[in-house]
């Protein structure tokens, strides 16, 4: 994924794809272009003209359930347990969880639930639950089925030990009778209209028997396992909506995976089940499937400074950055790829990479490439413009086949609509955060076509400030309004009574002539002051 900083300018916005693109050149569909935050007015204009889609929005780069392998196995309610136990088995895991028809969770089977059923449930031949299909009866028990006189059963299971007159007055018409290699207490159940006859222990019926059956309507089994081997098997073919639990704890595929650490580490079956909304499953994580180390993969463009960074930024793993600001304080367990030049924007050195690599950017990008441009420069008029930059546009131009100073003079001005929002909101557009000398530093950056505004609206802007102060909890919140014609900036700043003393910023609006870049111009020297201090 590739990503820019947090309140995205065209710049950023404009290398995010150009690189993606440019990356996926060679690598295709490998890189995803991202942005972290809002796109303002002008970058939104730039990506019109351009017929451009703006970079997928991610919040975070936490890692998420969604990030990670989960299980997908589960079972209907009525899948009996023995297959679930198999089931885990050959997963080896400890839970399955249990849907309905819709494929909804209804609960899990796990060991804690199974044992707590077979501890409870001694008695054998319970059979009388559910209809149960009379083929699943046959497979659990490997029985071959020699007389199909129904398809579903549902009476009791009884083993028959006793004289055939004292069983009979036992069983009804629904019952289910197990019998050993003993022909006249065959015939007697057979003749007492039972549901279905079982002959355990490798016996074989009769033709007497197998007739009898089939005038009767009595379905007739034979398995090699004896009785014992029958009720045994029988008390494990209890459909898995009888034995489930029904309180293990549901995340979902967006919850982070610390959040899902915690909340299976806490649970008694060790595992939690993913679910939508609606309930419907998508899998089970377990407490291994946790353990895995996941770090999003990031390359960062135009920034290097963790507190611009996209929310999340200490569990990604940063494999490249490219930027062309000061150097802040990132840093990276492993060896990175980090390419910091100094000129106008990002979006020249990407213009760059592309001319190195041979590779003509499609007229699309090559006009993103160029708003980024003549944003970040304001037209090449700013003081951070270099030959390179100039050299860029020159490239860019022909490609773009736009007319460059009105296309990136209608920009500007798109970018600069003061009317419709409050000083306030003006003040949090597009803002950076600095530590500088132990102080916790917001610059916001307002592009005014004169010093009008911020002249007119002062009480308004200082009342702003020092309540954005307060709320992002910074020891000064600066206000620079910024006008290409005049070649300087107008300077508001909120910060304690005291420190205002010190630095010598108590008359505001400070006028700050041929200051127009926040990075080059207004960040050394504000650090200057804070640094003398
Ligand atoms: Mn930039």
């Amino acid at each position: 994924m590739i990503i820019g900083h947090r309140q995205p300018d065209t710049d950023c916005i404009a290398s995010v794809i150009a690189y993606a693109a440019f990356r996926n050149h060679t690598e295709p569909g490998r890189f995803v272009a991202a942005r972290c935050g809002e796109l303002n007015a002008e970058t939104c204009f730039a990506l019109e003209t351009f017929g451009m889609k703006p970079p997928a929005f991610i919040e975070s780069v936490e890692p998420r359930i969604a990030d990670i392998r989960i299980a997908r196995i589960s079972v209907t309610g009525d899948v009996p347990i023995v297959d679930v136990a198999a089931l885990m088995d050959a997963h080896e895991i400890r839970n399955v969880p249990v849907t309905d028809d819709q494929g909804k969770l209804i609960g899990v089977v796990g060991e804690h639930g199974l044992s707590r059923a077979y501890v409870k449930r001694l008695k054998i031949g319970e059979l009388a639950i559910k209809p149960f299909p009379l083929d699943t009866l046959a497979r659990i028990l490997s029985a071959r089925v020699v007389v199909r006189a129904t398809e579903t059963l549902e009476g009791r299971v009884v083993i028959a030990i006793d004289t055939a007159e004292v069983a009979r007055k036992k069983l009804t018409s629904k019952d289910i009778a197990v019998v050993g290699d003993n022909e006249p207490l065959q015939l007697a159940m057979i003749g007492s209209g039972i549901a279905a006859i079982i002959i355990a222990d490798k016996a074989l019926p009769g033709d007497e028997v197998i007739h009898q059956a089939q005038a009767k309507g009595v379905s007739l089994l034979t398995t090699d396992l004896d009785a014992f081997g029958v009720g045994m098997t029988i008390n494990l073919s209890l459909p898995a909506s009888m034995v489930m639990e029904t309180d293990i704890p549901r995340l979902s595929l967006s919850d982070t995976i610390a959040h899902a650490k915690q909340v299976v580490f806490n649970s008694k079956f060790r595992s939690a089940c993913i679910v939508e909304k609606d309930e419907t499953l998508r899998g089970i994580v377990t407490r291994t499937s946790l353990l895995a180390d996941v770090h999003k993969p990031l390359i960062l463009v135009d920034h290097n400074e963790f507190t611009q960074a996209v929310e999340g930024i200490d569990s990604a793993e940063i494999i490249e950055i490219i930027d062309h600001h000061r150097l802040g304080a990132i840093s990276t367990l492993k060896p990175v790829k980090f390419l910091n030049y100094p000129v106008g924007s990002t979006s020249t050195i990407i213009t760059g990479k592309y001319r190195e690599a041979g590779i003509t950017p499609p007229p699309g990008i090559a006009g993103m490439l160029l708003a980024g441009i003549l944003s970040d420069t304001l037209v090449l008029r700013m003081s951070t413009t270099t030959p390179e930059d100039h050299d860029a546009v020159g490239y860019l131009v022909p490609i773009a086949g736009i007319d460059c100073h009105a296309f990136g003079t209608k920009m500007l001005e798109k970018g600069m609509n003061l009317s419709d929002t409050t000083a306030e909101d003006l003040l949090l557009r597009d803002t950076k955060r600095y530590d500088l000398f132990e102080k916790k530093v917001i610059i916001a950056q307002v592009m005014v076509p004169s010093f009008k505004f911020p002249l007119e609206h002062k009480d308004e802007i200082l009342m702003g400030l020092s309540r954005l102060r307060m709320q992002q909890g910074v020891d000064s919140y600066l206000g620079m309004f910024t006008c290409v014609v005049e070649n300087g900036s107008a300077l508001y700043i909120a910060a304690e009574g005291s420190l205002l003393k010190k630095l010598d910023l108590g008359d505001q609006p400070v006028r700050l002539g041929n200051m127009m870049s926040r990075k080059k111009d207004l960040l050394p020297w504000f650090g200057e002051k804070l640094r003398q201090i």
